[in-house]
């Protein structure tokens, strides 16, 4: 009986090229992960493109243009025929549920594609779509699922793959910060190391490379901060005027959620964010532990791990979407 990491490489080793994509707004283990998919398959001579369904994200960048990575970006709308079937196989990572690939599913369905499905991914959400999972909750990142794929395959961990690894996983841990590091993230980001990544200028890439635009919005959401339920519940809101104010977008707000947690007694930090355009809030959620904020996004749809995790509310006012998210919160702390 294979092993799911051997059911996908038997998958995966069947196919020529290969569509890998990954959840909407991605961050550093999407774009890592799918980098380092991508180098390892075409060492294992299969052509491997990436979907984008948002645009690559500027920090993250320089993975895909030092690799030469080719891909489909379709945040501003899809081609009239996306060439699906050039493809023997969709491969997901870092997200196995369809809320997180908008629209992809309908683009499927109206191409007639009907290759298989795969999933790598960590996180506990999970449906049923897939002909292949290979879902490890305990992972800290995708990337580290993708490490043991590429390892079980032979493929050699170059400087680049390595580097792409490296990103994923120092971006789902912040830096190797976040209660999700385990022993075999730390042993890993070691190896990686030894493969050649060079840490210092990665350091300055993901952490000392913001636009000032990044820097306003925060100050913004700094500024909303409220302290609810004796302490414990730290509530930022970022509204369209935010955006418009400081000439700042959606992108720019990454991580901004962590930084409430810092107060000692804050349990649960959320972070509420008006759309730009269209479309519905979006609402984060960060715990140090004592609310599972996977089971809370739940409860309106949404989902994550345990301490980070996220929802949407369709159809409401930002008031009114933050009502009903920190009475619930309130009511469980
Ligand atoms: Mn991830």
């Amino acid at each position: 009986m294979p092993d799911a990491y051997q059911q996908l490489i038997d998958r995966l080793s069947n196919c020529t090229r290969i569509l890998i994509t990954t959840h909407v707004r991605p961050d550093g283990d999407a774009i890592g992960t799918c980098a380092a998919l991508v180098l390892g398959l075409k060492q294992k001579g299969i052509d491997a493109e990436v979907l984008l369904l948002s645009h690559l994200p500027r920090k993250y960048a320089f993975l895909f243009q030092e690799n030469s990575i080719v891909h489909h970006d379709v945040e501003s709308g899809w081609p009239d025929r996306l060439p699906f079937d050039r493809f023997d196989a969709l491969l997901v990572a870092d997200t196995g549920t369809w809320s997180q690939l908008p629209d992809l599913r309908e683009q499927i369905e109206k191409a007639k594609w009907s290759a298989p499905k795969l999933v790598l991914d960590h996180h506990l959400t999970q449906e049923d779509w897939a002909d292949a999972k290979l879902v490890i909750t305990e992972a800290a990142a995708a990337g580290e699922i993708a490490f043991e794929l590429l390892e079980q395959w032979d493929v050699k961990i170059t400087p680049a793959i390595a580097t792409a690894l490296f990103v994923a996983i120092a971006s789902d841990t912040g830096w190797f910060q976040f209660s999700n590091t385990r022993p075999f993230t730390m042993r890993l980001a070691a190896t990686l190391m030894e493969a050649g990544v060079d840490t210092d200028r990665l350091y300055q890439l993901l952490y000392q490379n913001e636009r000032a635009e990044r820097v306003a919005i925060q100050t913004r959401a700094m500024q909303s901060l409220e302290l609810l339920a004796d302490g414990k519940l730290a509530v930022m809101t970022i509204r369209k005027q935010d955006f418009a104010d400081s000439q700042a977008n959606v992108p720019d707000t990454e991580n901004l959620i962590n930084v409430p947690l810092m107060i000692r007694t804050v349990e649960v930090s959320i972070l509420i964010t008006e759309p730009i355009d269209f479309g519905p809030i979006r609402v984060s959620l960060r715990s140090k532990g004592k609310l599972d904020v996977a089971k809370f996004a739940e409860q309106f749809g949404g989902g994550g791990h345990a301490r980070a995790a996220g929802l949407k509310i369709h159809g409401a006012t930002i008031e009114g979407a933050r009502k009903r998210v920190v009475e619930a919160a309130t009511g469980q702390l």
